[in-house]
């Protein structure tokens, strides 16, 4: 049996065993005539818990091991994608629908996903192999979509598997350090905040350098970040500090005391882009220089409703920031969390985190399961 199938039998299972209890069985009634309470549980059965339940569960993992937290997380992800499915998924389902798959509808596929911020690269590699499937043998109804689903998750997946790393986290007992880069907005202080808060829960040493001295209100931001999960922050209040210097002092302030990730908060704009890369390539000479045995991730952090030109400031960013991996942010809200997808196979970078929410918690490391799970849930 399926794991999905599975998921849905224990699921049924669990409902038929709610529904013999309740048979016959009038609910207590206290000396006020009030019912008694529920006990608050995991599985009331609404739609949020099952979809959830079941994504994790078809990975193999038990719905008992799951955490309240995760199921939250992809049920907030799957709103957040909302957006973006409510277009694609319902013209998808209408091209896929209860026929086998044929070479035409491969074709007509094209548009929906081009419209879906997919990019020329992915959506080409995404229907040949669709293509090649049709050629070799009829795919029955309904197969059609798990084999699209296969395809897009392929495409995510392969920058990942391509870093030998499946899922980025700072090494333990050296130091990391962690760039975060992006033009401004996008999200980059509160994509810190948030990871400082995943590291320190996760038993990391941490530490800030609040390298963005550029706006005046940078820094007060950062700190503020900072503060709610209680890492120390290395800032230099004079007006037009050197952001390389910060990076420099903050480095030496994380040797001295064995922190094990550096997060290093940047400017999002400067007097010119050609500064603004200047400025950037100067922060990883010092890093280089100062810290040659830290492992250093530049992340690159990408707003999803940006769309295509998420994938232009990426192909921008590689080469001066040496970006080795991205983050999507406010992927709650976005019509275009299909630019995942052309970030991934044209800037060919891993994405290692995406961000749906203001929250601290608000930010997961990147599955594309859950991903593509999410992006193509059926509209209910
Ligand atoms: N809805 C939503 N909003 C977000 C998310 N991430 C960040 N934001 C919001 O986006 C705005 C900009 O976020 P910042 O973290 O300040 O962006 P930045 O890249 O540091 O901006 P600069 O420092 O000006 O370059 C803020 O209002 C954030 O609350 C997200 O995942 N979802
Ligand atoms: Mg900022």
């Amino acid at each position: 049996m399926g794991l999905l199938a599975k998921a849905a039998a224990e699921r049924e299972q669990r409902q038929a065993e709610l529904d013999a209890q309740a048979v016959g069985a009038e609910p207590p009634r206290q000396s006020g005539g009030m019912v008694a309470p529920e006990e608050p549980g995991l599985g009331s059965f609404d739609e949020e818990f099952t979809w959830s339940a079941e994504v994790l569960a078809a990975q193999g993992r038990q719905v008992k091991d799951v955490s309240l937290e995760e199921i939250h997380w992809l049920g907030r992800l799957r709103q957040g994608m909302e957006k973006t499915r409510r277009g694609l998924v319902t013209r998808l389902l209408n091209s896929l629908g209860d026929d086998p798959l044929t070479p035409e509808i491969v074709d007509d596929l094209e548009a929906v996903l081009l419209q879906a911020d997919v990019g020329v690269e992915a959506t080409d590699a995404v229907l040949d192999a669709l293509r090649r499937r049709v050629n070799e043998e009829v795919v029955p109804p309904g197969e059609g979509l798990r084999l699209l689903k296969d395809q897009l998750r392929q495409q995510l997946e392969r920058p990942i598997r391509a870093t030998g790393c499946h899922l980025l986290a700072p090494q333990r007992e050296r130091l990391n350090v962690w760039l975060l880069v992006g033009v401004n907005g996008v999200g980059k202080t509160t994509t810190l905040g948030k990871l400082a808060n995943l590291a320190v829960r996760s038993g990391y040493r941490c530490m800030v350098a609040a390298a963005d001295t550029f706006r005046a209100a940078a820094v007060e931001q950062v700190s503020i970040w900072a503060e709610r999960s209680q890492v120390e922050v290395i800032a230099n209040p004079s007006a037009n500090a050197d952001p390389a210097a910060v990076v420099f002092d903050a480095i030496g302030a994380a040797q001295a005391k064995a922190v094990e990730l550096l997060l290093v908060d940047t400017a999002g704009r400067l007097q010119t882009k050609h500064n603004l890369m200047e400025e950037l390539a100067k922060i990883r000479t010092i890093i280089d220089r100062k810290a040659p045995d830290a492992v250093v991730e530049s992340l690159l952090v990408l707003d999803a409703s940006q769309g295509q030109n998420g994938l232009r400031q990426a192909l921008a960013f590689a080469q001066a920031a040496q970006l080795t991996g991205v983050v999507m942010t406010k992927l709650d809200g976005s019509a275009k969390g299909g630019v995942a997808l052309a970030v991934a196979s044209e800037a060919n970078l891993p994405i290692r985190f995406i961000g749906a929410g203001e929250g601290l918690r608000d930010l997961r490391p990147f599955n594309g399961f859950e991903f593509v799970e999410a992006l193509m849930a059926s509209p209910r």
